[in-house]
């Protein structure tokens, strides 16, 4: 076995700046004084990787030879953002690049921005998937994620009159130097077809898939490096390839075109993500796309067990495989005909290794983001698997429901996988739940009303099988890399060992009331908002002042996560000061960042009807620097990484029992926002940190939301007994944000009254306008605010994804961390 420290990580200026040199030269043909902010940033990023790929041959050496146990993360998306400057700050080398660039006439943040995002993921999920793979590499926990390289991720966002216009995110564009090809580890995957039964030599009958069409799966890798450089793990992204270059019989008739057709088909595949974040409703090249990221996965898997392996006793002592929500859930089909079909185990043998090795999380309670494929579109895509997903439940209901509620036939059409109806539809929740051997929620209040509601008879079924794993972030890049300024004063105050300690944060409770502190922790801030308040003009066109509150709402735009909520307290204040202007008000900038799906025809109002507003408030001279309102366009990581330093305020403002967990919440806190909340997700366990002098906590709790529900909630009832709601909904379909063109604005009022408001925003409207009056009483005194902002950073070690990682890592994955 090689020793992994053997290779250590360059630590001089000297000479890192000749692997640049090097680099620019015999990888892109530059020189110092020919070459692109891009030539810089890729010959950086050479110059790094040299160093990377070596701690990567170590660390998989490592694993490989001593045959460890590793964890597999299936995910669908993986929201990487940049990968350089993190890197750099993982290796130990981000001032030795920042100091080799600077002799070298460049400045690293500048060369930085010539990379595009990795955006392969939508929100959350994907961004939680990327987080995890920090910590797994830091923390040295074996682990491989495995998702699809789509040629395009999420698209890019731009405002055209206000509205929101998509453009292709060709993030490969300009190249990339963290994937690497393998070839040899490409597979082979059957798709659609039908099954025939055939006899074998004793004379029993098999099932057999016949007539499939093939493609070829072609894996990239982009290693992982963890805080530290120790540990080197990697993402395996699967490209779609047509398994024959042509069509040859007709090519040969002529028919170049067809001929090239049925490979533009097969490369379909891993064109491009799904943009919505919850649903994606029945979609067959969805459906595609999960089963080839799967298949490829579960074979390269099973490649790399086989090596050190015999027989399939230990499969389950070497593999965990982590289902990231029901996306990857077809693997639960696809591992059983693996083993039965493929490898000759009995029924009971393979589901017996099933269930060992897989566990599932759940990120969401919306109903219709729980997916379900309708029995007639599997059937043609994967007619084999439909067989086996109508096997295990019958042995599911027939076993263990029987055994549990004998003779109970309501209990097995509410537990069944197939639902009933014209078409049957399958229920991929319930397939990830019956096959795995845990399954989990994303924040403590979530879990909870899983037990209590989606999975309630499960729970009852399998007591214990449902747990709960809080999200958390890596504080690397949300704290470390995107704010080195604060990184720099608690280094200084509590040590530099928070970043893989974070409840080391705690120490800053002790110097939270210190007059100096203070003012160290809010210079930074406001040098942050600086910095934001350029990128802003630069964006927008708007000028922002940095003394202002910066008020931030970054997420996607949903109607449960209520940005409309904001748009009315916006109109609100917009009117108070209109009938006062020359009140005393606190100046404030409320920024939202935020993509809606594409389809989603009153998400993308709401933005409409934000950039109308904003356009007016921003124009008007009563106003002044008393309110701004700002929407940056495309929201991505990498403007997070700005925006979340800079942020005074942090809506987190859903109705209750809507948002799983939210992890922008902890990215926030930790940069010292204050939240203004409502309880929900992991809202709750912020309070609980921060503790309630440090929060603005208002509105319906999840018992009031169900109340007010049963007793029949009428948004018109709000609507008339409250002035200022009906004032700013009616100015809504006046045409003063819009001249000449009266209704333009009035899709959200229509959802809010005629719509019946499904998310309650009128009823929690009064309640948020109060605790917005409370915040602004708290950052009048500015002592006060700053005490609260610092607690706010000093108690959220908690949500560290480090913390979450080694809870996944002993509580579900029985994993052990490796270090030679
Ligand atoms: O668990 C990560 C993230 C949570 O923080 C958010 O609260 C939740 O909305 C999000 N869920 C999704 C839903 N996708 N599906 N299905 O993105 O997960």
């Amino acid at each position: 076995t090689k020793a992994a420290s053997t290779f250590a990580i360059d630590t001089s200026v000297e000479l890192f700046k000749a692997r640049i040199e090097e680099n620019l030269i015999h990888s892109l043909a530059r020189d110092t004084t020919t070459a692109t902010p891009r030539d810089w940033w890729l010959a950086t990023c050479h110059a790094l990787n040299d160093r990377i790929l070596e701690r990567y041959i170590a660390t998989q050496g490592v694993h490989n030879d001593n045959n460890v146990r590793r964890v597999y993360y299936l995910s669908l998306e993986y929201l990487m953002g940049r990968l350089m400057e993190n890197n750099l700050v993982n290796c130990g080398m981000f001032e030795i690049a920042e100091q080799a660039l600077s002799e070298l006439g460049m400045d690293l943040r500048d060369i930085g921005d010539a990379e595009v995002d990795m955006g392969l993921g939508n929100g959350g999920l994907g961004r939680l998937a990327a987080c995890f793979l920090d910590s797994l590499a830091t923390l040295d926990y074996p682990a491989i994620g495995y998702g699809i390289h789509y040629e395009f991720g999420l698209f890019r966002q731009e405002f055209i009159n206000g509205r929101q216009m998509e453009r292709p995110d060709n993030w490969l564009a300009s190249g990339n130097p963290w994937h690497i090809i393998r070839p040899e580890y490409q597979v082979r995957v059957p798709i659609y077809g039908h099954v025939e039964y055939k006899n074998d030599d004793k004379g029993d009958w098999h099932p057999a898939w016949v007539g499939a069409k093939e493609i070829i799966g072609v894996p990239w890798d982009i290693p992982i490096v963890g805080y530290g450089a120790k540990t080197v793990n990697f993402l395996r992204l699967w490209e779609s390839r047509a398994s024959t270059e042509f069509d040859l019989e007709a090519f040969n008739r002529g028919g170049y075109t067809e001929a090239v057709r049925e490979k533009a088909i097969s490369e379909t595949i891993s064109k491009v993500l799904y943009p919505n974040d919850a649903t994606e409703s029945g979609k067959e090249l969805r459906l595609v796309q999960q089963y080839f990221f799967v298949t490829c996965s579960l074979h390269d898997i099973i490649r790399r067990y086989k090596k050190s392996n015999k027989g399939w006793g230990d499969f389950p002592e070497k593999v965990a495989m982590q289902l990231n929500d029901t996306h990857p859930a077809i693997a639960v089909a696809e591992l059983m005909r693996i083993l039965c079909d493929e490898e000759k185990l009995d029924w009971d043998d393979a589901w017996t290794t099933c269930r060992k090795v897989f566990s599932y999380t759940n990120h969401t309670l919306l109903p219709e983001a729980l997916e379900k494929w309708s029995v007639p579109l599997f059937e043609k895509v994967l007619p084999r698997h439909l067989q086996i997903i109508y096997e295990i439940n019958r042995r599911f209901l027939e076993d263990e429901v029987e055994a549990k509620w004998p003779g109970d036939g309501k209990k097995k059409m509410e537990l069944s996988i197939i639902e009933e109806g014209t078409p049957k539809m399958i229920r991929m929740a319930y397939l990830a739940v019956v096959g795995s051997h845990t399954v989990n929620g994303v924040a403590a209040l979530h879990t909870e009303l899983l037990k209590a509601h989606l999975f309630n008879t499960f729970d009852n079924l399998y007591p214990g099988k449902i747990q709960n794993k809080t999200n958390g972030i890596t504080p690397r890049r949300f704290l470390k890399a995107c704010n080195p300024e604060l990184s720099a004063l608690i280094d200084k105050t509590v040590g530099d060992d928070w970043p893989t300690d974070l409840d080391k944060l705690k120490g800053l409770t002790k110097v939270a009331g210190d007059a100096k502190f203070q003012k160290e922790f809010m210079k930074i801030k406001r040098d942050n908002k600086v910095v934001l308040a350029e990128i802003i003009e630069k964006d927008c066109g708007i000028k922002v002042s940095p003394d202002a509150l910066f008020d931030v709402q970054i997420k996607r735009l949903h109607e449960y996560k209520r940005q409309h909520l904001n748009l009315l307290h916006i109109l609100t204040r917009y009117r108070e000061i209109l009938q006062n202007p020359n009140g005393d008000f606190v100046p404030r900038v409320v920024i939202f960042g935020a993509k809606a799906a594409p389809g989603y025809v009153l998400a993308k109002e709401i933005i409409f009807a934000i950039n109308k507003v904003a356009e007016k408030i921003n124009n008007d001279e009563r106003v002044g620097d008393k309110l701004k309102v700002v929407f940056l366009p495309n929201y991505r990581v990498s403007l997070a990484e700005r925006i979340v330093p800079a942020a005074d305020l942090s809506e987190q403002i859903s109705t209750a029992g809507k948002e799983a967990s939210g992890t922008g919440n902890m990215k926030l806190a930790l940069n010292g926002a204050l939240t203004i909340g409502t309880l929900d997700g992991a809202n709750v366990e912020i309070g609980e940190e921060v503790g309630d002098d440090n929060i603005f906590i208002f509105g319906l709790t999840v018992g009031e939301v169900d109340q007010l529900r049963a007793s029949g909630y009428n948004s018109y009832n709000y609507y008339n007994s409250n002035e200022n709601l009906k004032a700013v909904l009616d100015w809504l379909s006046s045409d003063y944000f819009t001249p000449g063109n009266p209704n333009a604005l009035s899709a959200t009022r229509k959802s809010l009254l005629d719509g019946g408001d499904p998310f309650l925003v009128c009823a929690d409207y009064q309640a948020y306008c109060d605790a917005q009056k409370k915040v602004d009483d708290a950052f009048r005194d500015t002592a006060k605010w700053a005490e609260m902002a610092i607690m706010n950073t000093a108690c959220v070690g908690k949500f560290s994804s480090d913390r979450t990682i080694h809870e996944y890592a002993k509580e579900i994955w029985d994993l052990e961390a490796v270090t030679e």
